[in-house]
């Protein structure tokens, strides 16, 4: 269906996506692992535990220097967008798919488990996209067209919560979702839904699910994120995995299509390392047949990249450590409710670097048998044996939520009675289940428990047959609704933005389409609270509308404040009337360094006339900063007012190939004089054919001092690889290897 093809130089028109929408079926069902690659090589490397690599793909900076490889570690990437306009999400899934992310979960607009039923339509959302038909349509669609370009199959995944988690289910089913949070648990506690429904839904849902091939995940994470003390968790968080896992296996999911959403507890300044590492250990003792989707901490984090970078890092350090299967990505979103498209990718990237950059660890170390490791996963065992055997002596879920059993800030089996409570008899959907009838019958697929299709001549092993099977089978069957507001639909929006869609004005943005937003960082040398009203001014000042400050950090308490502010650009930029400079001409390190090994290169160089500078031809020749030394040119400095006789004389005596004349003093443009007369006394003395000369000065324009007879001037920001690279190309010239230059 995908035949769409993508340039990786054109832009993904989700006009496209939406052309035919109605008619988009989903691929393939279920969930991909990525595949595992033991031993690949790539660039000059080996590589233990990566897989596959892509056909296309951003790699790390670093790269530059290891032939642009782009190794893959062998845990799925999840990147979690939330921008809240579908539309604006599929360019970022693009973006992060590039980065490595092939598990792509949208969050859903906030509430949305309160809806009753299957939202249609493309509104815009809040903290999130509204989840609906035409969205997870569109965006499967688009994934399939990313999938394609970037060589590797992409899970797509949302929630199967809240009142019409079954609906959901269906629709997921039915349009091609790989994975889904479904945790009745989830339900019960933080959205206040009828325990009973919430857990009878669970069943519905599931039994779709594993129809589907839909990888489940849990909601456990969402104690930690919620809990008043949350490193005292460990038991409880084991508990609500397992009540999900087991009974989802029950309702028929296979076990290696239940994931279990962990999360390490606690944040440095806690000793991070010793209080997880138990308890990941300890989770997969108990919970080992399962997947592991290692999301990091959220609880604690904060407004400072930097430091939620940290805190994802040392939690990768525990996903290596413990073969954590998916490897979830928030980082700074969470902390400071700027869901944009850089976090995402950057969030991708610190996944693939930690993951790459510890390849092959555990064929080094171990995690030890014997000693505090273990001692502390045992006693957090015990603790959640205790937790679940206290939940069947009161008699069983139900009653150990009534008694306020969950999300209770002590640490188990202490409790502080602030735990979360919720009436078995009570809650949203309470009072809306109702007892099958003796003849219920539901012809479909995926259904879970009576079913009485005997009753009716059907198959119990088929039983949507009676009806020429339902909508898994006929997909004819499923009712597609376009939309049905007609004001908050994509069209309407993307025709606001069409001349930024359309490439005919530019905006920055950070989540939608020409949003306007930058981000500026600043240090200002005030208190906090001073800086930041010192910052919304200087945005103010800067023609910026809705500046807010977004991050503060005390550099010291009177010195300074380090400070990231947003604010909204009010003009367009016009593409058509950029000035873009052509790309600087740079031969690379290999070819320098076998030009000069093979047609060694002596240069004589100084700063002439009656000029004392000398920095400017020592950062061009001195290796410290990519001087011309490091490809292996030979440099004599003659130093500093060396007269012009003096650099010719050497480069006879010395044999020199080239001639670079630094020259900063330009008044009565003696800089330009000195060159010509170089150039006049390199003829005159019978070396000109063999010497190339050079000139460079913060006043030198190259035209002008071609001008005056020289090879090549070198102006203000030029470097030793401009240097570089037009004495190895001007050698190959004068060896006939290149043609001779157009213009001189
Ligand atoms: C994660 N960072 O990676 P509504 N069901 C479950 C959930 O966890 C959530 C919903 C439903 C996290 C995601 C958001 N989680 C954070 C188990 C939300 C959302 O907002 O109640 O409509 O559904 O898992």
């Amino acid at each position: 269906m995908a035949d769409m093809i993508l340039k990786p130089n054109e832009k993904l028109d989700v006009r496209e996506i939406l052309k035919d929408l109605d008619k988009y079926e989903p691929r393939r069902r279920g969930w991909t692992w990525r595949k595992p690659a033991p031993g690949l090589k790539m660039g000059p490397f080996e590589y233990k535990d990566c897989s596959e690599p892509l056909k296309n793909s951003v790699p790390l900076p670093p790269a530059k220097y290891f032939d642009n490889i782009d190794p893959q570690p062998l845990p799925v990437i999840t990147t979690e967008i939330a921008s809240g306009r579908f539309e604006d999400d599929i360019r970022r899934m693009r973006m992060a798919a590039w980065h490595g992310a092939d598990h792509i979960m949208v969050i859903r607009h906030m509430g949305q488990s309160h809806i009753d039923g299957l939202m249609e339509g493309t509104p815009q959302g809040i903290g999130g996209v509204p989840v609906t038909r035409k969205q997870v349509r569109a965006q499967r669609k688009a994934l399939d067209i990313i999938e394609d370009e970037v060589g590797r199959p992409i899970n797509y995944h949302s929630y199967v919560s809240g009142v019409a988690g079954p609906d959901v289910a269906v629709m997921f089913a039915e349009e091609g979702i790989n994975g889904a949070h479904q945790d009745p648990q989830y339900n019960v506690l933080y959205r206040d839904i009828n325990c009973v429904r919430s857990f009878v839904d669970a069943c519905e849902s599931k039994k779709i699910l594993a129809w589907a091939g839909i990888l489940q995940i849990d909601g456990a994470h969402n104690a930690n994120a919620t809990a008043r003390e949350a490193w005292k968790v460990m038991p409880e968080l084991i508990v609500q995995h397992a009540i999900n896992s087991l009974f989802s296996e029950k309702v028929g999911i296979k076990p290696e299509n239940i994931s279990l959403s962990t999360v390490p507890p606690d944040a440095t300044p806690a000793p991070v390392l010793y209080m997880d590492l138990p308890y990941a250990v300890a989770l997969r003792d108990f919970c080992g047949r399962y997947k592991m989707r290692a999301q990091q901490n959220t609880k604690y984090i904060c407004s400072s990249t930097r430091e939620a970078t940290v805190t994802h890092v040392l939690d990768m350090l525990i996903s290596k450590l413990t073969s954590a299967d998916i490897q979830s990505t928030i980082t700074p979103d969470e902390g400071r409710n700027v869901p944009w498209h850089i976090y995402n990718i950057e969030a991708c990237d610190n996944a693939k670097q930690t993951l790459v950059g510890l390849d092959g660890l555990m064929d080094m170390v171990e995690l030890k048998k014997d000693g505090p490791l273990r001692e502390m996963a045992r006693e957090i065992k015990e603790r959640a044996c205790l937790f679940m055997e206290e939940i069947v002596e009161v008699g069983g879920y139900f009653e150990a939520v009534r008694q306020g059993f969950f999300v209770d800030s002590a640490k188990y089996p202490e409790r502080n009675g602030d735990g979360i409570a919720r009436n078995p008899e009570g809650g949203v959907g309470y009072g809306y289940i109702f007892e099958r009838e003796e003849d219920y019958m539901a012809p479909v697929t995926a259904h879970y428990g009576y079913n009485n299709v005997e009753q009716y001549g059907g198959d119990p092993e088929n039983p949507s047959a009676l009806i020429g099977g339902c909508t898994f089978e006929d997909r004819s069957k499923i009712v597609y609704i376009d939309e049905l507001d007609e004001e908050d639909t994509v069209n309407v929006r993307l025709e606001k933005v069409k001349k930024y869609l359309d490439g005919e004005a530019l905006k920055p943005e950070v989540e939608w389409c020409a949003d306007g937003t930058i981000l500026l960082t600043m240090c200002i040398p005030a208190n906090t609270r001073t800086a930041e009203a010192a910052a919304l001014e200087i945005g103010k000042k800067m023609g910026l509308d809705q500046c807010e400050v977004i991050s503060k950090e005390v550099l010291q308490d009177a010195e300074g404040t380090r400070i990231e502010m947003k604010g909204k650009v009010t003009f367009d930029v016009d593409p058509t009337t950029l000035e873009i400079p052509p790309e600087p001409h740079h031969l690379d390190d290999a070819t320098l360094y076998k030009e000069f090994q093979d047609h060694p290169m002596v240069v004589v160089c100084g700063t002439v006339g009656e000029d004392e500078h000398s920095v400017g031809l020592r950062e061009i020749i001195n290796i410290k900063h990519g001087g011309i030394e490091k490809w292996g040119i030979k440099v004599n400095y003659l130093g500093t007012s060396v007269p012009v006789e003096k650099l010719v004389d050497a480069a006879i005596e010395l044999n020199a190939d080239a001639i670079l004349a630094s020259t900063i003093i330009s008044h009565d443009n003696i800089h330009y004089k000195n060159m010509k007369r170089i150039n006049d006394l390199a003829v005159e003395k019978g070396i000109r054919d063999k010497v190339i000369i050079c000139a460079g000065g913060t006043q030198v324009i190259p035209e002008d001092a071609r001008q005056t007879g020289i090879d090549e001037g070198f102006g203000r920001d030029s470097h030793g690889i401009d240097v570089a690279t037009f004495l190895a190309e001007e050698a190959m010239r004068r060896r006939g290897e290149l043609p001779p230059r157009e213009e001189k």
